[in-house]
């Protein structure tokens, strides 16, 4: 009986320590595994070439205006959400608040009252927690233009106003990646305070969403007529961490313009150290954004047209069929 026992449990340590390394070695070969070591990550769009730091190394940031700061909440695999407090009231809004647990943490970090949620546009990565969220904080206002997203109390249009606090909120409408997205113009009246806008999946830095619900017209009309006319030094805090792919893709269609390479050399040495790339503004945007800058004659030659909407059109074509390279 005593050496039955013994068989069967030796037995089982032999095939628990061959389990253990058998799931050793297949970790080590797998294919996520690969594709990391390789420079690649997932999103849940699909396998992209960022040639990055993990994901989950990705820290938060404080950017302080002089009436209101804004922190930096990277979320999933590359977006952010944004709380947004106002100094004077210790008002807090939160854009996108897809990860509700971090959010709250970060409200409790800073001792603000959460009053609002800004609502980019309905894509789950952006929209998705809002139903959890309004469960967990009480009394929220959601701001969104389009039904399609979860807990809406508010629905906005195109120049529709509200406050946070002291702080001025202006809605942009930008239908093109979705036809209900909105971007957030934000001011301080009668501050000396450089503003803010939140472009979610409109305006990236250094790029564009993509045209899933629109045409290369409302994009155009978007980008160039409506986020283009902000004061120059309008800070760009945008849905996604893209910076880099997208500038690759700049440089691909501009090989001779300055400013993108510098943006490329500083965006990768900033987001190996696990620093967010975000804020840019307009004005930096117009100096290596190839969608901000369809006017200009480099980008129109690359694109084979002197119409600035066609080149929107063959250019984010091309960028969506862009494979992006390692360096
Ligand atoms: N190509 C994206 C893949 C994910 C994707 O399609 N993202 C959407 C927003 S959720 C988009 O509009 N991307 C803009 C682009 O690929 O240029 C990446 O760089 O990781
Ligand atoms: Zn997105």
């Amino acid at each position: 009986m005593r050496s039955f026992f013994f068989f069967f449990s030796s037995a089982f340590r032999i095939y628990d320590h061959l389990k253990n390394l058998v799931g050793r070695v297949m970790a080590k070969w797998s294919l996520s595994n690969l594709l990391y070591k390789s420079g690649y990550r997932y999103t849940f769009f699909g396998a992209s070439s960022q040639n990055q730091t993990d994901f989950e190394l990705r820290k938060s940031k404080l950017v302080t205006h002089s009436n209101m700061r804004i922190e930096l909440l990277p979320a999933l695999t590359d977006n952010y959400m944004y709380l947004l407090i106002d100094d004077e009231t210790n008002e807090a809004a939160i854009v996108d608040p897809v990860q509700p647990q971090k959010v709250v943490d970060a409200v409790k970090k800073h001792g603000v009252k959460l009053t609002t949620v800004l609502t980019t546009h309905h894509h789950w990565d952006h929209a998705g927690g809002n139903e959890k969220l309004v469960k967990m904080v009480s009394g929220l206002k959601v701001y969104g233009a389009d039904s399609r997203i979860g807990a809406l109390t508010q629905k906005v249009s195109h120049l529709s106003t509200f406050q946070i606090g002291s702080l001025h909120v202006k809605c942009l409408f930008t239908p093109c990646h979705t036809t209900g997205h909105i971007c957030y113009y934000v001011t301080k009246p009668s501050g000396s305070e450089q503003p803010a806008v939140f472009t979610g999946d409109t305006l990236f830095v250094a790029g564009c969403g993509k045209f899933f619900e629109g045409t290369a017209e409302e994009m155009y009309k978007a980008l160039i007529d409506i986020l283009g006319h902000l004061p120059p030094e309008t800070r760009v805090y945008c849905g996604h961490e893209y910076t880099i792919n997208n500038l690759k893709f700049a440089r691909h269609v501009e090989p001779h313009n300055e400013a993108i390479m510098r943006k490329l050399a500083w965006a990768k040495e900033t987001y190996n150290s696990g620093e967010p790339t975000i804020p840019s503004t307009i004005a930096e945007e117009f100096t290596y954004n190839p969608f901000m800058r369809v006017r200009e004659k480099s980008v129109q030659q690359h694109a084979k047209t002197d119409d600035p909407i066609a080149a929107m059109g063959v250019i984010r074509k091309a960028k969506d069929n862009f494979k992006v390279p390692k360096d």
